[in-house]
């Protein structure tokens, strides 16, 4: 059979990936959002949401791992972590990985994605059946706002900031995590490339830096979204994310101690990031 190509419809970036596919194993979705399982020789079985490539399974191991495993190691004692986003597991999955977590409350804005990905994505969305996990289907903006429990760790695994998780980069929504988190808390949020969203980067970094004591920055490198050098943004009241309090004892491809310190940005560059100095 013929390869298939799935171009990807990236809203900010000026590359458009092009990936040749053996099959389309599901496409549906909901009123708001197309949902496609593909089928890749090279990268395995492929999230689309709106036609923009979610995880693969050659690599998303990359992207969870570094979006769990430093702030859950930069706090000492990490029991409730809230995800909001991240309804195909990846995340999920990497948070059970700590011994020290006694209960994940996930809030996921289309029960889709949840489904699908149980479905499909069996090495993916492994952990929603453990006791820990709690799942409810609401706008994470919303649920924050109501939200009466106190988190250790918070983590905003969304989809790029058009739609409905442009809410979840406002300095409103961070305000409001600040006020779920408890005194020693983090929040880490996906903040996309270094390469082609720097103006949001730096917008981020600046919201936050508004909320939080502590705000800084590291990346990863990933094969499959545009721009590749992907950012996160991680705000806290008390740890210097940067040092682990904690040696790593979780089973891991790709995080270990000392990509830990290695991946933050050098001072030099976050400076230039933050004043708007960078001359690339
Ligand atoms: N969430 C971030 C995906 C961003 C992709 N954006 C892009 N390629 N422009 C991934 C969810 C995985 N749990």
């Amino acid at each position: 059979m013929p390869d298939l190509l799935f171009s990807e419809r990236d809203p900010f970036s000026p590359i458009k990936y092009s990936y040749e596919i053996q099959g389309v194993l599901y496409s549906g979705g909901t009123k708001d959002h197309e949902i496609a399982i593909l089928e890749s020789a090279y990268f395995g079985r492929m999230l689309a949401i709106d036609n923009v490539v979610q995880l693969t399974e050659r690599d998303e191991h990359f992207y969870h791992e570094m979006l769990v495993h430093v702030p859950l190691h930069a706090h000492s004692m990490p029991r409730k972590v809230l995800i909001i986003g991240g309804g195909d597991g990846g995340t999920l999955r990497e948070v059970l990985k700590h011994q020290t977590v006694e209960k994940v409350q996930v809030v996921e804005i289309a029960q889709e994605v949840i489904d699908v990905s149980r479905r499909f994505l069996p090495t993916v969305s492994v952990g929603f059946s453990d006791p820990r996990v709690y799942v409810v289907i609401q706008d994470g903006a919303k649920f924050i706002t109501d939200t009466e429990e106190k988190y250790d760790v918070v983590i905003v695994d969304c989809t790029d900031p058009v739609g409905d998780a442009e809410s979840l980069f406002t300095s409103q929504f961070f305000s409001n995590i600040f006020s779920a988190l408890t005194c020693d808390g983090i929040l880490v949020i996906q903040t996309e490339s270094l390469h082609f969203h720097r103006e949001l980067v730096r917008d981020i970094q600046i919201r936050l830096a508004n909320v939080f004591p502590m705000v800084d920055l590291y990346t990863v490198p990933l094969a499959t979204y545009a721009g590749n050098w992907w950012t996160f943004s991680i705000a806290s009241k008390r740890y210097n994310a940067r040092d682990l309090t904690r040696p790593c004892q979780v089973d891991t491809k790709y995080y270990a101690e000392d990509v830990h310190s290695h991946a933050f940005l050098p001072q030099s560059i976050l400076e230039k990031l933050t004043v708007g100095e960078m001359r690339w």
